[in-house]
Formats: structure tokens, sequence, C-alpha cells
């Protein structure tokens, strides 16, 4: 969350902010601006609610210069208005800034002993107002900065931009992510690589605790000790950074129907022949006694569906929660518990702490990433990529599918390694996987009937999702999902949980979406679905066509997908999960993309 760009450039600094920023917009889109030296003179511009906005203010009110700082902001302290927007100065400093500052109130109470005052409301500007007095007690640029850092709690990505000063920015990392570009006399700094990806592809990933002086010509990092660091610099691919919609409306549309593709390429990465080969050093299942699974939103759906799959395939006990409740119940982690965190960025500011917590007690630390150079794949033992490619949809997609891709081969890997399944089982199981893009695109082409049910689903105020077995995590997300991008009201229950309170929710006007292939429990689910219907609840039924043969004739609506073994069908059933959230949100005219309140890569608690 938040968006951060740095530039000390050798052309106008302004438009190339810019193009920074809208490249990081779906970190925050609340309010955006920029900050130059021009000659010397630090100015900035800011302008609340989307990048366009900024853009459209600084073809009237341009900004010179070749160094310069930029930022997009998701709100934390302070509502989204222009005052409360990034940078923020203080006399000759300027700041941009993503996490929290919590000893702002008492910095604040400090500063205003020196008579300085706050003009915003948020924690960011008492950072350039506490640069700014010890710039007035006599330190130089670099020495305020430091002096700045070391009195501020939280979390941050901080970058400092210096009145008189066009050839230095201060760059700090302690709990969000940072990014340093090298160009050619040029320097760049960034939230991630993907904002830098058109200025270069030569990336420095700052540390935990590091702090970067930089110029055009050096960067000198040092560690959180003050001790110079040596932080290697690496290649990055620009195609992963590539970022359009390929003719699509929306992102989300986009990434929706990609995820055949890079669900076919993320089982090439993981599959030699019928044998599971993890990359990086291998991992055995024999000697794990417990499984804590811990994320965040989708990501943690995906780690209840492989709580089922752990459970019933390896027959291994498996323990799961939300990051946020995770890192502060401080849960026994016994011996012989391999600790697995699922993140889509990587620098889900929960779960890394989480995984912190883990660090010491859990036998092996494993992450399922989407972003390879990310701080929770860093500071992980083994970190399983999910090839998804960048996703931009604020909403979760082709991400959740492919984190179930490896999450679902990591069970099977189980299952075989703990002998409860044949090596034939799997190969069995293996085949069907490598079929599945096939069937995703098949049930792709339901786009059209969900589009008509999403029309009326749309008039809805609240909507509930059922789903037994593994298709309960998938009704929370289809829900989630709903909630997200149209702002309907949208509740999951296990099947079986209805009849204990929530069917007190049930009457014509809510529908009701059944997730239910033609499986073991699909006769429990056509029981609960009668119970919904004799209270006048209309059912929305989402099943195979054996099921929609057996119970299809008097809901309200059926969506008819293949048929898949039960196993693979939470990937499968997630696409019409999000097809209807999709249709849904566009038949309400909603902002698909960018959901209010909501922005991607959650670095803040
Ligand atoms: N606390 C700052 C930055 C917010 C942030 O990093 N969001 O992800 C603010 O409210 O402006």
């Amino acid at each position: 969350m938040c968006g951060i760009v740095g530039i000390l450039g050798t052309h106008e600094v302004a438009p190339i902010l810019v193009e920074a920023l809208r490249r990081l917009e779906y970190r925050g889109y609340d309010s955006a601006g920029i900050a130059t030296v021009n000659d010397g003179v630090l100015d900035r511009r800011r302008a609340v609610g989307k990048l366009v906005n900024l853009s459209d203010l600084l073809v009237h009110e341009p900004l010179a210069g070749k160094s310069g700082i930029g930022h997009t902001r998701w709100a934390t302290h302070g509502a989204p208005s222009t005052v409360n927007a990034h940078p923020h100065q203080s006399g000759p400093v300027a700041v941009v800034h993503n996490g929290i500052i919590e000893n702002f109130r008492e910095l604040r109470a400090e500063l205003a002993g020196y008579g300085l005052t706050p003009s915003s409301e948020t924690d960011t500007e008492t950072v350039a107002m506490l640069a700014q007095h010890y710039l007035s007690e006599g330190c130089s640029p670099i020495e305020a900065a430091n002096r700045t850092l070391d009195r501020l709690h939280g979390a941050f990505a901080l970058v400092f931009l210096f009145q008189g000063e066009g050839d230095l920015m201060v760059a700090a990392r302690k709990g969000s992510p940072l990014a340093i570009g090298h160009g050619d006399g040029e320097m760049y700094v960034g939230s991630d690589a993907i904002a830098l990806a058109p200025l270069t592809d030569r990336i420095t990933y700052l540390d935990e605790g590091d702090r970067a002086v930089i110029t055009r010509s050096s960067v000198e990092i040092r560690d959180a000790e003050g001790r110079l660091a040596n932080r290697a610099m690496k290649q990055i691919h620009m195609d992963a950074a590539r970022i359009d919609k390929a003719g699509y409306k929306h992102f989300m549309a986009k990434e929706i129907a990609e995820q055949p593709t890079v669900l076919a390429d993320a089982l090439r990465g993981y599959l030699e022949d019928d044998r599971i080969s993890l990359p990086g050093e291998e991992l055995d299942f024999t000697k794990v006694e417990r499984l804590t699974l811990v994320a965040c939103g989708t990501a943690f759906y995906a780690c209840l569906t492989a709580k089922y799959w752990f459970e019933q395939l390896a027959r291994m006990p498996v323990e799961v929660d939300v990051a946020s409740e995770f890192r502060y119940r401080e849960p026994p982690i016994t011996p012989g518990t391999v600790a697995l965190f699922v993140s889509q960025s990587g620098e889900t500011a929960d779960t890394l702490a989480a995984l912190r917590y883990c660090r010491d007690k859990a036998d092996k630390i494993v992450s399922v990433v989407n972003v390879a150079e990310s701080s929770i794949a860093r500071e992980s033992d083994l970190a399983l990529p999910i090839h998804a490619g960048v996703e931009v949809g604020v909403a979760s997609t082709k991400a959740f599918t492919c984190q179930l891709n490896v999450l679902l081969l990591l069970a099977l890997k189980a299952a075989v390694d703990r002998g409860h399944m044949t090596q034939e089982a799997l190969s069995e199981t293996l085949s069907a996987l490598r079929a599945l893009p096939g069937i995703l695109n098949a049930a792709m082409a339901r786009s059209d009937d969900i589009e008509r049910v999403a029309r009326q689903i749309a008039e809805a105020r609240d909507v509930l999702f059922l789903g037994r077995g593994l298709m309960y995590p998938l009704a929370l997300e289809g829900a989630l999902k709903l909630k997200e991008i149209s702002y309907i009201h949208a509740e999951a229950y296990a099947s079986g949980e209805l009849k204990h309170g929530p069917i007190a929710l049930i009457d014509k006007t809510v529908p009701v979406v059944v997730l239910a292939p033609r499986d073991a429990l699909f006769d429990k689910s056509v029981s609960n679905m009668q119970e919904v219907m004799a209270r006048g609840g209309k059912v929305l039924l989402i099943t195979d066509a054996a099921g929609a043969a057996e119970a299809g004739q008097d809901v309200w609506q059926t969506i008819v997908l293949p048929a898949v073994p039960s196993v693979l069908s939470p990937l499968l059933y997630a696409i019409p999960a999000q097809l209807l959230a999709y249709h849904t949100a566009i038949a309400k005219g909603t902002d698909v993309d960018q959901p209010r309140n909501l922005a991607k890569s959650v670095t803040v608690e």
C-alpha cells in the first residue's frame, strides 16, 4: 500500500514520476503528489483522488526539476484530501512515506515546543517536521535524516528530498519494502521494481533496517547497526513488469482470463514427468508433524482450502489462521512444525510479522508468493513461486488459483511422502491437473450465463454463499470477491451451519449461491439447499451436469460447469465465483480494478 518513487535524473522528472506512479497506483489511489528540486528550490504538487487528477494539475501548474519524489496514497492517518496527500513538506524537507509512524503524537508534542505545527492530519508530516528541526539545529541533510529516522517507531519506507540538494535522496526501509534502481547517470528508488521497470532493470533491494544515501553516481547503504552494507544488484526480468490490459476492459477481466495459461505455466515449473519437483531445497514431509498455514484475505482462503487437502490426502494435522490474529496470539509452535505463509505480494505486513514470529520456532519456514524478490520470499527457507505474473486488479483472481495450485501440489507431495498416496494415484491426479487449464477455458465460456444472473444479483442488498468441504473456503472467497468489488453485503457459511442461525436471513430478496459439484457431499448440500428454498430463498446452484440433472429443477438459476475430480474442484469453481463478482460489479457500475477503500500489497497493519 502507498506507492513511493524517487528519481535523480538527467531529464525533467515530473512526467517520469507520474508514469512511475501509474505503475504503483494499485497500491493506493486516494490522492497523489510529487515534489521536485529545481535550481535548488523545493516545490510540490498534490491532488486528491486518482492519479489523473495530479496529471491534470501538472498541465496547469507544471513542476520543473530533474530530481524528485512521488507518492500515491492509501490513507491510514487522516482523510484522503489534498492537504493530507504526500509529499509532506516542512520548510526545506519533503518526504514520501509508506507505513505508520506510531509515535507521531509524542513527536508532534515535542515539535510544538520548537514552534513547529503540522498542517495535515498525517503521521508522515511529523517526519518532515522533525528533519526540519534537526536542520535548523545545524545538521547536514544526511545527519538530519539519520537523526529523524533514529526517533521513529513503527513501520516505514521513507524517501527524503531537500531544498538546495538537487543530487541527494535519503531512503530508509523498516517494515515496508523499498528498492533502488541503477540507471546511466541516474538513480531511482521505488516501492517495487515494477515501478522502476521502464527506467532500469538493475535493482538493489534494501534489507530490513537499511538506510541509503543516494546521488546520481553513488549509493551508500548502511544496515540497521550503521555498518556499510553491500547489497547485491540484481537484473530483473522486464517481461514480468509488463503492465497492460491487453484489450480487456479491466485488469480483473484480463487476469481472470489468463488463469488457464498461467496455471499451465506454473504446472510446468513444478512437474517433472510424474514427479512433483519443488524449486530450491527439498521438503520432506515424512518428518513434518504439523503444518501451520498463515495468510490474509484471499490467500487465507487458499490456505483454508489447503487444510482440507493436507488433512484428507496426507493425513497431516494442519492449523490455519489469519496473520493479524496469529501474530499476536503467541501460539506455541511445537517441534516438527513447518510454518507456511501465503502472500501474493510477499510484502503483506501481518503475514511477514507472523513469519518472523515463527522464525526461530518452526523447523522450516516455507512461503508461497507471487513476487520472488519479496521480503516474505527472502526471509523463508523455501520460497515457492506461484508464477501468476503481475496481478494489478486489486481483487485477487489469478493469484488465488495459482496459490491453490502450489498448495495442492504440496499436499500431493506430502501424501506421497507420507505413504498415503501411491505413485499411480499421483500420476492420475497430475494428469487431471494437466488437463485442468483446458477445463478452466470451458468454465470461462459460462461467462455470458453468469453475466445474465449477475444483472439480477446486482439488485440484491445481501447475498449468501454456501459450500461444504472444499467448497466452503470457495464460498468464503466468492463472498469476499463480491463484497470487494460490487459493495454488496455478502456472507459465506458452511452449508451445514445454515440451520444454526444464518437461515434466519433467508427470504425472497436474498440470493443464495450454492457451490456444489456432484461429489460425496452433494446430497447433504442439496438438503441444505432445500431448506433454503422451503423458506422462499432463491438459489443459484453452481454445479456440474450430474448435479444439475439431480437437483437443478426447482432452483432459481443453475450454472453448469464441466465435471472434474473432486480434489481439483476449488480451482475450477473459483472461475464462476470470480466472474459472478466481476459481472455484478459491472452491472452496478463500480470501479472494478480500483474498488473504494482498498489497495493491493498491504504493507500496513
Ligand atoms: N500513514 C501514511 C502512509 C499510509 C500508508 O502507507 N498506507 O499504506 C498516511 O496515512 O498518509
